[in-house]
This record gives structure tokens, sequence and C-alpha cells, in this order.
């Protein structure tokens, strides 16, 4: 067990490739690269490609140097060994809006033949989240960005009854006592740029591993039973002090499961009551600029049943683990509803 986490975080039903070790860090990065995590992943035109962050100037002894984030691009034909393009794919100044100030995070769905690409921007008047559509990743469209304070935004592969739909986490910080008590949300959109119809999708309180906040984490997977959905559960623990590279660290990032309805999926129809991933390894627990951060970014079903689940270990490095759908659909419905 990693140290200071309670004995209910713990990982069910996956198998990490390679014993956990990164299959992305910096040493495969060849321009100025120190934290390489929380990529989006998808099967696109015969290839997977992965969109990572790349957070630069930063080091294990704290110092800072001309820190910034852009976001790098990967493609692989095994969706395990991958070769990163010799440029960064996208960064706020290839933007040129003085507004942008970084952008990162990405989730990738291809949608009607299109690579979306879902990112959240920290801007001068807040934090926003984002949808842009590439064809080719050389050439890639804003079509919308939220009001703040928003992000970590996931779009389905599908329309759905007619609609476009996307999961999301805003930051209501007022009305839910001023302290962290973020919740996943679901919307739809006749055409990607103007969202509505919002409700409540999960809340921190439906989770037993989760005190601090809740959001969407790999863009949904269909499968017969219903969507397959990761999502990210935060629990805080304020007597956790020095933890990575940080004076300070308290917060414990898992992934957790759930099942959604094909055709509502405002229903969930299962969600498992343990994390599907918690800290564990190394690269998890111990080394790296935070610790006890798993951030799922990626999920892939395979023709075979395998699900590959791509996740950022501790905002450092990235890792993999797969699955068998069978076993994820099972964890869920044996599980229950809300
Ligand atoms: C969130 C985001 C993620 C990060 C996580 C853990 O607020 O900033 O990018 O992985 O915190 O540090």
């Amino acid at each position: 067990m990693p140290k200071m986490m309670p004995e209910y975080l713990s990982s069910t039903a996956i198998t990490r490739w390679n014993g956990g070790a990164p299959i992305l860090s910096r040493r495969d990065v060849p321009y100025r690269a120190d934290l390489v995590f929380n990529a989006g992943v998808a099967k696109y035109n015969g290839k997977y490609v992965m969109v990572f962050r790349d957070d630069y100037g930063y080091s294990e002894n704290g110092e800072a140097k001309d820190r910034g984030t852009q976001l790098g691009i990967a493609f692989s034909d095994d969706g395990i060994r991958w070769e990163v393009s010799p440029k960064p794919f996208w960064n706020s100044d290839i933007l040129g809006d003085p507004e942008i100030l970084r952008v990162y995070d990405p989730r990738l769905t291809v949608l009607e033949g299109k690579c979306y690409l879902c990112f959240a921007v920290d801007t001068r008047h807040g934090l926003r989240g984002g949808i842009a559509v590439t064809e080719d990743f050389s050439d890639i469209r804003i079509l919308s960005m939220t009001v703040p304070d928003n992000r970590n935004m996931v779009l389905f592969p599908e329309k759905i009854g007619g609609r476009y739909v996307r999961l999301e986490r805003p930051f209501p910080v007022y009305s839910r006592g001023g302290i962290d008590r973020f919740d996943a949300w679901i919307s739809y959109s006749p055409d990607l740029r103007y969202w509505g119809d919002s409700s409540l999708l999960l809340a921190v309180e439906d989770v037993p591993f989760a005190n601090d906040k809740v959001g969407p984490g790999a863009p949904p997977v269909r499968t017969e039973k219903g969507w397959l959905t990761l999502f990210h559960a935060v629990q805080i623990d304020h007597s956790r002090g020095k933890n990575g590279w940080e004076d300070r660290w308290q917060k414990c990032y898992c992934a957790g499961l759930m099942l959604l309805d094909l055709e509502d999926p405002r229903r969930i129809l299962g969600y498992c009551r343990q994390p599907l991933l918690a800290p564990e390894t190394k690269w998890e627990t111990d080394e790296g600029f935070r610790t006890n951060v798993i951030f799922p970014g990626g999920m892939i079903l395979e023709d075979s049943g395998e699900v590959k689940i791509y996740y950022g270990a501790s905002d450092t490095v990235e890792c993999l683990a797969t699955a068998d759908v069978n076993d994820l659909l099972r964890l869920c419905l044996e599980s229950g509803a809300k």
C-alpha cells in the first residue's frame, strides 16, 4: 500500500503494463520537457495518436527555470511504443491570443471521422474548457470555449438522440461552501458550439473514495451494455505534508469507473464503489513533481475485448493499464446505480 493512504484506496480488476513503468516520459521527448503526463489517446486513421501535456522548467530540487506548458504529439502502431513528433503540437503562442496563458490536459474523441480535442485553458480572466477539431494534426481550429470556471471536458464519440454530448466539471465555489466540492456534469449541443440542457451526473457525495472532487476522465467508450466511462476522484487529507517536489501536496487522485445508459447517458446504470486505479507503484506514490495522482485521460476498447487505460502518474509521466471489458462491465453493474 502507498504511504499514508487509507485502506480502501486500492486498485481493482486492472493490470499495469510493465509493472506500472511509464510508456512516455521526458526522456522520449526531443524538445524541452520535464513533466510529460495527462495525455489524450485515440485510434485515428489506422494509428494510435497521443496528445500529451508537457510542462517544462521543473526539477527535482524545486528550482523553477522559465516554466511553460505545451502539448506534444506522438504516434504508435500498437498503443504501447510511441514515437514523439519532433516539434510540439500546440501551445499558447500558436494561438496568438494574449488572453490565453496556456492549454493543457487534452482529451481526444474521434467523431464523424474527425479528431476532436477537448482541453483546459488558463486565461487572464479564469479557467475555461475548450473544444477544437483537426483532420490531420497540422491544422487545428477552436470551436467553442466555456465561460470560467470549467474544465475536464470530454466528448462522446457519437451523437445521442440527435445531439452532441459532453461531460465536464465546473468549479462552483461560492455555492458549495467556499471549498472544493466539484462534481461531474453532462451537457448537450446541436452543433458542438452551443452547449446547454446541463444536469448533474455524479456528485462528490456519491463516491465513497472522494471527499474533494469528481470529474470526467477519458471520453466514454461504447459497449453493448452502456457507455463505459472513467472519472477522476479526489480525496484530500490535510495531515499529508510534503509529497513530491512541491512543499506541500495533500490530495490523492484515483480513477473511478461508471456505466451510462446508451440512449440516455444522464442515467448511471452502475458505478464501482472502489477505485479502478489507486496510486500504488513508485511512479504513482513516490517519484514525481506531485505524488498520489492517477489522472486518466484516454480509454480504448480493442476488438479483442481488451481495454487500454492511459493515465498521468503524479503529474510527471504517462502510464498504461489494461483490463477485460467484461470485468469492467461486471464491476459497474454489480455495484449498482446511484
Ligand atoms: C488538477 C489538474 C490536473 C492535475 C491534477 C493533479 O487540478 O491541474 O492537470 O493532474 O490537478 O495535480
